[in-house]
């Protein structure tokens, strides 16, 4: 054992320095030398836990939260700012879909519908196709994190049922999210990542599978044209004054212990919107999601953010705004996975497209909700 251990050591430190910039030797650059920072965008208001791809679901007062990890943790607060408690696991054992890694499932996304909670999540490997969705439900979701059964996979692509079928066979089963047409009552799952991007597929009545296994009816939300690398992947869609935005992460997420993306490659947030659930959706500009479009709404900032991404948005009401979650790196705590922690801003709508706000007192931000005239901001800023 040891020295088998030894010998492993000592033929690493031999290897190490012939072998150049791997990741234990790559100074840690400051991330705002290599990317662009802007100081326009407000800091995060701090979550205070460590998540990559964070969920949030508000319910009876506690908002809990889901992260990818051993049999998917449930977290819970009343303070979105923490502390925040541990739970229980989504799953009781390992996934029932037959995949590595079905241990660790990956960016889950649970929704309730009349009293049920579903939680769609993912199991993948990094960089491979051979992924999965599946769906566990509960009943309840309480200070035991509720009681959750398995039902599996809901879609495949690379290996698997059905995953020959278009647009199986294109996209990557990944980065679950859902959305209910605010007219029809149907429901839907969006996915994918880097493979053909961000899709749609209507579910069945029951949410536990698509409608149509053998015609999916499926439509493409985000494509980038004419580019070999297609960087957009954990979709979010939220509904607001009639309105469809789609919501998605650009960039690379991860991985910057072995060097930094060109300036602004970095994962950031984007946003486009329809009046139609299955689009098309179009940015500010009125741009394409299908044609490489995307309005930025949140991105690395101030020399101390680093490639936010891997979101989701709390509807708000008449009286609290919406919130939209995030993980970030600091660059002055490292950019290594596990150092991502939640955070998030409430949300304005500056002529209906969304816009983040500073602060974490709504009571003292009030004003700013609203649009605030033009002539009062240039008051203001004087
Ligand atoms: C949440 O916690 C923050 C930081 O401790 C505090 O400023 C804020 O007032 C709290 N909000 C509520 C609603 O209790
Ligand atoms: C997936 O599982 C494989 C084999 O168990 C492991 O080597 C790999 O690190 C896992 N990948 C992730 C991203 O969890
Ligand atoms: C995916 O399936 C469609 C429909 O069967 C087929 O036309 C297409 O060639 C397939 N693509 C790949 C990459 O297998
Ligand atoms: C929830 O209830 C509505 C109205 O009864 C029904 O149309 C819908 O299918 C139900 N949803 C689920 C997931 O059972
Ligand atoms: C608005 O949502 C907050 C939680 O974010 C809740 O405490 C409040 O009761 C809601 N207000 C209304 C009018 O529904
Ligand atoms: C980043 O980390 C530094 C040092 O721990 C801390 O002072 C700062 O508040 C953090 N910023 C954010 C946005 O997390
Ligand atoms: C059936 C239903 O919930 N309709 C709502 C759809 O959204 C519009 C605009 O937000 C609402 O006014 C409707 O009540």
């Amino acid at each position: 054992m040891h020295l088998t251990t030894n010998l492993w050591l000592l033929s690493l430190m031999l290897i190490s320095p012939l072998s150049g910039a791997t990741p234990s030797t790559q100074p840690i650059h400051k991330a705002s030398q290599v990317y662009d920072t802007t100081d326009q965008l407000p800091l995060p208001n701090k979550g205070n836990i460590a998540v990559h791809d964070p969920n949030i679901l508000l319910w009876e007062n506690y908002y809990y939260l889901f992260k990818g990890g051993f049999h998917i943790p449930i977290f819970r607060t009343q303070n979105l700012t923490g502390p925040w408690e541990q739970v229980g696991t989504v799953l009781s054992q390992d996934s029932i879909i037959d995949m590595k890694n079905r241990s660790r499932p990956w960016a889950p996304t649970t929704i309730q519908q009349n009293g049920t909670f579903y939680c769609y999540y993912s199991v993948s490997q990094s960089g491979s196709q051979d992924s999965a969705i599946g769906v566990a439900t509960s009943t309840s979701l309480d200070s035991n994190g509720g009681k959750w059964t398995d039902h599996g996979a809901v879609i495949r692509t690379g290996k698997g049922t059905d995953s020959h079928i278009w647009p199986y066979n294109i996209t990557n089963a990944i980065d679950p999210s859902f959305i209910t047409d605010n007219e029809t009552g149907a429901s839907y799952l969006n996915f994918g990542s880097f493979w053909h991007d961000i899709w749609q597929v209507p579910l069945s009545e029951n949410l536990l599978s698509v409608q149509d296994s053998d015609a999916p009816d499926a439509k493409q939300l985000t494509f980038i044209p004419e580019q070999k690398q297609k960087p957009e992947e954990g979709s979010w869609m939220s509904f607001r004054e009639g309105y469809y935005y789609a919501w998605f992460s650009h960039g690379q997420c991860c991985q910057f212990r072995g060097g930094f993306p060109a300036r602004g490659h970095e994962y950031d947030i984007r946003v486009g919107r329809s009046e139609s659930v299955r689009g098309p959706f179009l940015d500010r500009h009125g741009d394409k999601l299908l044609d490489g479009g995307g309005t930025i709404v949140y991105a690395s900032n101030h020399g101390e953010v680093y490639a936010p991404g891997g979101l989701g948005v709390l509807a708000g009401n008449d009286s609290v705004p919406d919130i939209l979650y995030y993980h970030y790196l600091n660059t002055t705590v490292g950019f290594r996975n596990g150092e991502a922690h939640l955070g998030w801003n409430y949300l304005r709508y500056d002529d209906g497209w969304p816009v983040v706000l500073d602060g974490i007192d709504i009571s003292s931000s009030a004003g700013s909700i609203l649009p605030v005239p033009r002539w009062l901001a240039l008051t203001i800023s004087m």
